[in-house]
């Protein structure tokens, strides 16, 4: 039996794929670019939240934040090191984020105005997360799979404080009313983007799917999301701004309108609201950090001595 025999076999039993075993070296690229755009996801997605840990409106709130933010870290770290188990460097495809040749979330780069964004990416955008981190949870590889099953529990916590802040703003004032339907208005759109484009646009679905390292389509999750929150949204007494919403009795789902995929397209390209800003955020870091990672291998080097 040859290793492409054996490894198709497995596959099939749904026999996980581990770091020794042979694998081609497409699914291998495939995996590197996934995990690798996924850890840089947590770890830009810092941005947008970090900008309000200095203004948090308490210090309960500050201190949930500060544990996100923390555990949005340890996520990039996890999928770093899951990612680095098939061969590739972290400084390589860290260095290919920063220089723009790789990508990370579409949905981090778009601005966090007021603490009412706060609450609704962690509603929203971890409950995007979630959907696709559940069924990543039955990967065909391995390593990542066992990440998504930490990352998916810390996900539910962060989906379920978002969803009670935004709860205590459905309840609260007219002002605070509007600020948390402005929200909405601006982060539902882009939190549908977080899927990818549609199945027939999407170039890498096929591969992935006989691989298993994906296991539902790109718009099967989209559509998972919307008639999970369609429900959240309006128990908070808040709209979508979709005037094509419509649930279907038939079919037992939403129908919602056309992603803006013009937009989509330019926010991947790096043309988006926050694409350079995040990017110089990031080069800003590494480059004050250089110091940090010198002392860190001198002080091993003589630990080692
Ligand atoms: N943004 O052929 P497909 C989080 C790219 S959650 C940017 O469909 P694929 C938690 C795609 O890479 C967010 N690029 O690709 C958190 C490909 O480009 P390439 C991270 C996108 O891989 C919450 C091209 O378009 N989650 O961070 C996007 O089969 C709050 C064609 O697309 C993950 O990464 C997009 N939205 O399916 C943190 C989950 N969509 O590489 C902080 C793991 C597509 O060929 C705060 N990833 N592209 O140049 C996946 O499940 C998949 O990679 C998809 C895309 C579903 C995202």
């Amino acid at each position: 039996m040859t290793e492409q025999h054996r490894f198709d076999e497995r596959i099939a039993q749904e026999i996980a794929i581990e770091a020794q075993d042979w694998m081609p070296d497409e699914y291998r690229k495939t995996l590197i670019r996934q995990i690798g755009q996924h850890a840089h996801s947590e770890i830009v997605g810092m941005l947008p939240e970090g900008n309000w840990l200095t203004r948090a409106p308490s210090l309960k709130r500050k201190a949930i934040l500060l544990a996100k933010v923390q555990d949005e870290a340890g996520h990039g770290l996890y999928l770093y090191s899951a990612a680095e188990t098939l061969g590739c460097a972290r400084e390589d495809i860290y260095q290919k984020m920063l220089d723009g040749k790789m990508k990370y979330s579409s949905i981090f780069n778009y601005p966090t105005l007021n603490w009412a964004d706060i609450g609704v990416i962690g509603w929203l955008v971890d409950g995007a997360a979630i959907v696709n981190q559940v069924a990543l949870c039955r990967t065909s590889y391995g390593p990542y799979a066992r990440a998504m099953v930490k990352i998916c529990k810390e996900e539910s916590f962060h989906q379920r404080q978002g969803f009670e802040a935004c709860m205590v703003l459905a309840q609260g004032s007219d002002e605070q009313r509007q600020m948390l339907q402005d929200a909405i208005n601006r982060f539902w759109w882009p939190a549908l983007m977080m899927f990818g484009p549609n199945d027939d646009n999407s170039p890498n679905s096929a591969q992935s799917l006989a691989w298993k390292i994906k296991r539902f389509g790109n718009d099967e999750l989209r559509q998972r999301f919307v008639d999970n929150t369609v429900p959240q949204v309006e128990m908070l007494g808040m709209t979508v701004p979709d005037n094509d919403l419509r649930f279907n009795e038939a079919t037992g789902h939403y129908e919602f309108g056309e992603i803006d995929w013009e937009e989509f397209n330019e926010v991947i390209a790096g043309r988006g609201l926050c694409n350079e800003e995040r990017l110089a955020a990031k080069r800003k870091a590494w480059e004050e950090g250089a110091w940090v990672r010198e002392a860190a291998l001198a002080y091993a080097s003589k630990s080692i001595a």
